[in-house]
């Protein structure tokens, strides 16, 4: 599954370029029964299965062994402290990486006593397994690593790194079943350009994700414009 997910994309040209390297590393490998377990029946009782502690420290062990010591291992799980943009430029800058993937109910306990050193959550949902919330921040953290993505000022400028939503983007043709593109963006003036879309990204976030708004970093002037903003706002209701 996470072969799979790393086949295409950025991230994996990253990886063929050598800007980042992922190694996956299979449980089974790391257990000693003759079926490969690496779940086992919950002490106490109860439905589902538990993953089994020995593999998953028998594999960090080797990851230990060959690849040297990992500045973090994270232990993927709804339980943990939730994944963002933040947590992500944080890894960017972590060179050694150990992402911890379990399935069924849930990992023994003493997994994240023992071998993990952080737990993270991609959000409040339930997933099948830790498989795609370990592609997820991959790729999150993958595509801020220097020269995975081509063009870094559009990684500078993405939504979230400034901890607003995105402007609207618009492309040819310049009207499309009778929605225009607005005036402003064909009209060459550069500066009104960035105005608008300051304006737009701030309309947005206190439309949709207000509470952001509590925590971006905002310059005079968009403290300014959201002000205006508001004030429309209030005429309008
Ligand atoms: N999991 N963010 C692992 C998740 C999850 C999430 C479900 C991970 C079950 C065993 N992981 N197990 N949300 O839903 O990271």
């Amino acid at each position: 599954m996470v072969r799979a997910g790393l086949e295409e994309g950025v991230v994996s040209r990253g990886i063929e370029r050598g800007l980042l390297d992922v190694a996956i590393h299979d449980l089974r490998d790391h257990t000693t029964d003759r079926h490969r377990s690496v779940d086992d029946v919950p002490y106490g009782g109860g439905p589902g299965m538990v993953m089994k502690p020995e593999p998953l420290a028998r594999a960090v062990e080797t990851i230990r062994r060959e690849r040297g010591t990992p500045d973090t291992v994270v232990l993927l799980s709804p339980q943990g402290r939730r994944f963002s943009q933040s947590e992500a430029e944080r890894l960017s800058r972590v060179g050694h990486v150990v992402l911890l993937c379990g399935r069924y109910e849930g990992m023994d306990e003493r997994v994240r006593t023992l071998v993990a050193t952080e737990e993270l959550s991609i959000g409040d949902y339930v997933l099948s397994g830790g498989e795609l919330a370990a592609l997820v921040i991959i790729d999150a953290v993958g595509r801020l690593i220097p020269g995975v993505v081509g063009d870094d000022q559009s990684v500078q400028e993405d939504s979230f790194s400034r901890g607003l939503l995105d402007y609207p983007h618009y492309t040819r043709p310049s009207e499309f079943e009778g929605l225009k593109v607005p005036d402003v963006l064909l009209s060459g003036h550069h500066a009104e350009v960035l105005r608008w879309r300051r304006r737009a990204a701030l309309e947005r976030t206190l439309a949709r994700r207000p509470e952001l708004l509590d925590v971006a970093a905002l310059t005079d002037e968009e403290r300014a414009l959201l002000t205006e903003i508001r004030k429309e706002q209030e005429k309008k209701s």
